[in-house]
């Protein structure tokens, strides 16, 4: 119909063609105004019943704080009423009463609601040649080859689903940030090309940054160094930022990851992290700008053999004693794990210990260690456990409020996610991964929600099937993240996949590299120890509570005991099982489960559109060797160090 790519969520077949009536009271002209003008048709045209040709929808913007997001919506006969003191949430209240009326949950009117996180972005890994660092749905929707792919239709269908969910902030290049991405902050000419994308962005209030590199002083200004405490160097970033305001007078600001991953940064010249991040914040200050600086820091050049560095406490040792150091306009942005989106991590320490420090939880939902894409993994359910998670610091202690109530300007707080999106058709590869694109944006926006509310929203606004088909697919949503583990990372001992793309099994692949990232199974156990009494004393890093039951083998939770202890295979779990059996018993049936998943798939021809079908199931058949694969791989592996047979006898390779 009116959109040339699959919008998921959004789209609705127009089987009838009423227009009903609108009225917007203190419309202003501004750009979100009109894109809620441009919308009430698309989104409102034939979704009510023909008998009530008469509804209308008012729309008013109040008086207010005007930086408010939230909305409420009303309903008087079949007039339907948003009201918000913000053009924004307007928005939003448009886009929440769609849903509404195609949820067919009208009984939630009157209804309220306003954002848990204020900051809500998607972060892009993508690269100025148009590849993406982590991408598994195509190319970038922003660049293509060395150029701006300047498809200015494309973006503003992305910037409508990213608003649709509730997101209002997005960085658009990679934090790998390249020669030629460094470019962009002197070229005027992709300054111009980066405003027409920020002026979309902005017509649905998403307000855009841009990653920049550290060193840029040098790859791009010539200088001999980019010390933040050089004069020279302060002067070229203020000319420079000078200049991107000049021409984005909008500009949100720049996302950094200094002095990682071969990054440089303020270590490079002996300074730390807040001089860094403070002169970039004190340049961009006088526009309003704000800076927000990656803790992904660690040392990359580790050594098996020293098994007392450990890259999981580098964040915490590195940015904790910096608390209450940083300007108001900077924000520190925190992966929701110490090491590196696992499947399962406990929680970054970093959380409810920092109290005076604008705070971004990170998350990923491009499937980089979760599936790429190929195997299915709703992501919800994670990412909601470690909002909800207690960091143990007392009263406001979850994560979900820490985040907020720590730092010192809460409009500078929120979520960030590294996006998933490309130029698939369907925008993510996998149909199903789209559900975690939309489930990120509604979770951030309502901590409350519950993932089973999630997917069925989703399942339902993506497919409108019976009840019973939907619940198949949410059942499959709901399990897969349970499945992804139960095959991939058992007891949360992680990175067991192949190097450098992070897809399928290796076990040994990163053992005796640089990354710091060691399972260190022998022949009698398996585990890091991570504690305070023989480890490396990570657990300390956490609230007095979560370090005692971290630390002590008899309160680890199971899933995590592998992250935290080093134990023997014989070693009995609160399950009651032995770690070995454990092993054995999940990655038997993790593959039992994909094979279900293909047998229900199966069992939904027919009823799905036949592209989501063939979609899901050519993946799915992916999945299903990936799954035996890890299987066999891992199986076998344990078998020949442990010498344990499977209780049960199944087919273990020797
Ligand atoms: O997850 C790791 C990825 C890197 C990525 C890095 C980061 C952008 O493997 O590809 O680099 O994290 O978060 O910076």
């Amino acid at each position: 119909m009116f959109e040339t790519r699959d919008l998921c969520w959004l789209i609705k077949q127009v089987q009838k063609d009423e227009i009903h009536t609108w009225f917007i009271q203190n419309r202003k002209d501004t750009e979100v105004f009109q894109t809620i003008e441009r919308e009430l048709p698309l989104l409102f045209r034939g979704i009510l019943p023909s008998e009530r040709q008469d509804a209308s929808i008012v729309f008013s913007l109040e008086e207010g704080v005007p930086e408010q997001e939230g909305y409420s919506i009303d309903k008087r006969g079949d007039c339907y009423e948003i009201k918000s003191t913000s053009e924004q949430g307007l928005l939003y209240g448009l886009f929440g009463l769609h849903r509404i009326l195609l949820m067919g949950e009208e009984g939630k009117i009157p209804f309220q609601t306003a954002p848990d996180q204020c900051l809500r972005m998607i972060n892009h890994w993508d690269n100025f040649d148009g590849t993406l660092e982590r991408g598994y749905a195509g190319e970038s929707v922003f660049f293509d080859k060395n150029a701006f792919r300047g498809d200015m239709e494309l973006i503003r269908q992305y910037a409508r689903l990213l608003a649709a969910v509730g997101l209002n902030a997005v960085s658009i290049n990679n934090v790998n940030v390249r020669r030629l991405e460094t470019l962009f902050l002197v070229k005027e000419e992709a300054l111009r090309e980066i405003k027409k994308i920020a002026d979309v962005f902005a017509s649905y209030g998403i307000k855009t940054f841009l990653s920049v590199n550290f060193a840029a002083p040098i790859t791009t200004g010539n200088l001999p160094t980019a010390d933040p405490l050089s004069r020279e160097v302060v002067s070229w970033w203020e000319q420079v930022i000078a200049g991107v305001y000049r021409i984005i007078p909008d500009f949100a600001g720049f996302v950094i990851k200094a002095d990682s991953e071969g990054e440089p940064g303020p270590f490079t010249y002996g300074r730390n992290h807040e001089e860094g991040a403070n002169m970039m914040g004190r340049v961009i200050k006088p526009y309003g700008g704000t800076i927000i600086w990656r803790c992904f820091i660690y040392n990359c050049a580790q050594d098996w053999r020293d098994r007392y560095t450990d890259r999981a406490r580098a964040a915490y040792d590195i940015f904790k004693d910096l608390d209450g150091c940083f300007l108001d306009n900077v924000i520190l942005q925190i992966k929701n794990g110490p090491v590196d989106f696992q499947i399962r991590e406990p929680s970054s320490p970093l959380f409810g210990a920092l109290k005076k420090t604008n705070q971004v939880l990170e998350f990923q939902i491009t499937q980089e260690y979760t599936g790429h894409q190929k195997d299915i993994c709703f992501l919800v359910p994670m990412w909601k456990e470690i909002l909800d998670f207690d960091t143990g610091y007392g009263e406001g202690g979850r994560i979900r409020n820490a985040i907020r109530g720590n730092s010192v300007d809460r409009k500078r707080s929120g979520v960030t996610a590294v996006g998933n999106v490309g130029m698939d058709r369907n925008w993510t590869g996998h149909k199903l991964a789209q559900a975690n694109l939309y489930g990120y944006g509604r979770l951030i926006w309502d901590n409350g929600l519950s993932s089973e509310e999630i997917a069925g929203e989703w399942v339902h606004l993506s497919f409108y099937l019976t009840e019973s088909d939907e619940e198949k697919i949410r059942r499959i949503l709901l399990t897969s993240r349970q499945v992804y583990e139960d095959y991939t990372c058992p007891l949360g001992v992680g990175f067991m996949c192949r190097p450098a793309d992070h897809y399928g099994c290796d076990i040994d692949g990163y053992e005796y590299d640089r990354w710091g990232t060691y399972h260190y199974a022998d022949r009698s156990g398996v585990g890091r120890d991570r504690t305070e009494k023989t480890g490396t004393g990570y657990t300390r890093q956490y609230s007095d509570c979560r370090f005692q039951e971290y630390e002590n083998l008899t309160t680890c939770p199971d899933d995590l005991l592998l992250f935290f202890h080093h134990v023997p295979y014989t070693h009995i779990l609160h399950s009651g099982k032995t770690v070995i059996q454990h092993i054995y018993d999940t990655h038997f049936q993790g593959v039992e489960q994909v094979e279900e998943y293909l047998q229900v798939w199966k069992s939904l021809k027919g009823s799905l559109d036949e592209e989501s079908y063939c979609n899901v199931m050519d993946r799915l058949e992916k999945q299903l060797e990936n799954a035996v694969s890890w299987r066999d791989q891992i199986n076998t592996y344990f078998y020949r160090k442990s010498g344990i047979p499977d209780e049960m006898g199944r087919k273990i390779y020797d």
